[in-house]
């Protein structure tokens, strides 16, 4: 008797032990779209096709803090239709509103949250994003593309074990209607990749970055991050106060593998790194300058920097190429040296005047001159080929 009911009690507390489990090893978010992250999931009452703003109206997946309002592709507000940068849905945030939900993801793992966002009515308007180790706020003054919508990208390092990704709207405008709008939320694990035997510059090749949605066709912009260890480009830092853009080969020409970045907003957006670099030692620097193929008009050109060099390039490619290689020579003075890239100009497209656009910049090398190991190699490996040539023939 005594042993069946301790066997109960056991069976007990396996049973409540068991969901608790479940849930500590939960499998952490999948990379791209959150659910319900482009808000086209129809709340319990279905979608409302009205301008009216509806206190605490649920949506689905999403936990919401003050006025979110779901909004429906074509909804007129005033003289304005709103924008909806995805499907037929997006929400929009009003004063001091937020959005939110939590993920699983890997404790001390970095991850890049993809969003689209668009302004409505306020004069400053902005979003904060807090997310893990971070809370930035982003600047939707700026339009980088006609359509009136944006996708940004930033990073976090998951603290835990679960991160809550919050959007809010700092805003407190006298129209709580004027507040930004929110949709196509993603995230994406971010790995550093190796730093490459003989190129000292981690991820130069821009083939790692945030999550994008292989039809969107404006890119990702990258706003300002000056935190090189936390940054959705791992390796790079976006320094000043605008954007640079993450492009894909789906949608732009790129120079080398499937990404590559553009560089959008003169000297407003500058990328950087600080490389490993042995003092007194010859380096030199190497990228592939090219255009984005977006109709963006001339003249484009980067203003590269190396240690104590600072130089500028003129996109002049040869014949039909669509881009150019170009390097500068420097000389380290410390352990570790800063190279920075922007464009010279602010550009903005032929076909549309409104949309900025400029130089792309892709495959970032800088590796010393005195150890020209590879050449080396190369040099051994054609001496060797001659070598067997040579046995072949006598
Ligand atoms: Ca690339």
């Amino acid at each position: 008797m005594e042993r069946g009911l301790a066997l109960l009690g056991l069976g007990l507390a396996l049973l409540l032990l068991a969901p608790s489990r479940r849930l500590a090893s939960a499998a952490p978010v999948e990379d791209g779209l959150l659910i319900n992250g482009d808000f086209e999931t129809a709340p319990p009452g279905g979608f409302v096709k009205s301008a009216s703003v509806s206190e605490g109206a649920a949506i689905p997946s999403w936990t919401i803090n003050g006025t979110v309002e779901l909004i429906s592709a074509g909804q007129h507000q005033g003289g304005m239709i709103l924008i909806v940068p995805q499907g037929d849905h997006a929400v929009r945030l009003g004063n001091d509103a937020g959005i939110g939900q939590v993920v699983q993801v890997e404790k001390g793992s970095e991850y890049a949250i993809t969003f689209s966002a668009a302004r409505t009515c306020a004069q400053l308007e902005s979003l904060n994003i807090s997310a893990g180790s971070v809370s930035q706020t982003v600047d939707l003054q700026t339009l980088y593309s006609i359509e009136g919508w944006d996708a940004y990208a930033l990073a976090f390092q998951a603290v835990d074990e679960q991160a809550s990704i919050e959007f809010r709207n700092p805003g407190m405008e006298d129209d709580p209607t004027c507040g930004p709008i929110l949709d196509n939320v993603a995230i994406k694990k971010l790995f550093s990749p190796d730093k490459a035997k003989e190129n000292m510059v981690i991820n130069g090749d821009f083939e790692e970055g945030p999550w994008m949605f292989p039809n969107t066709s404006f890119g990702v912009l990258l706003p300002t991050n000056l935190d090189e260890q936390t940054s959705a480009l791992p390796g790079w830092m976006i320094e000043s106060n605008r954007a640079v853009r993450f492009v894909d080969s789906d949608q732009y020409t790129v120079p080398q593998g499937k990404r590559a970045i553009e560089l959008l907003s003169g000297k407003e957006g500058i990328i950087s790194q600080m490389v490993e670099t042995t003092p007194q030692k010859a380096y030199t620097l190497t990228f592939t300058l090219g255009s984005a193929g977006d109709s963006c008009q001339p003249p484009m050109a980067v203003m590269a920097f190396a240690g104590d060099q600072a130089q500028n390039f003129h996109y002049a490619p040869m014949g039909n190429a669509t881009s150019q290689a170009v390097n500068v020579n420097f000389t380290a003075r410390a352990e570790r040296t800063r190279v920075a890239l922007y464009s010279v100009y602010y550009n903005t497209r032929s076909d549309d005047h409104s949309s900025l656009c400029g130089p792309v910049i892709d495959d970032v090398r800088v590796w010393g001159l005195n150890g020209a190991a590879g050449l080396k190699a190369s040099i051994g490996l054609l001496i060797a080929m001659a070598s067997v040539i040579v046995l072949v023939l006598f």
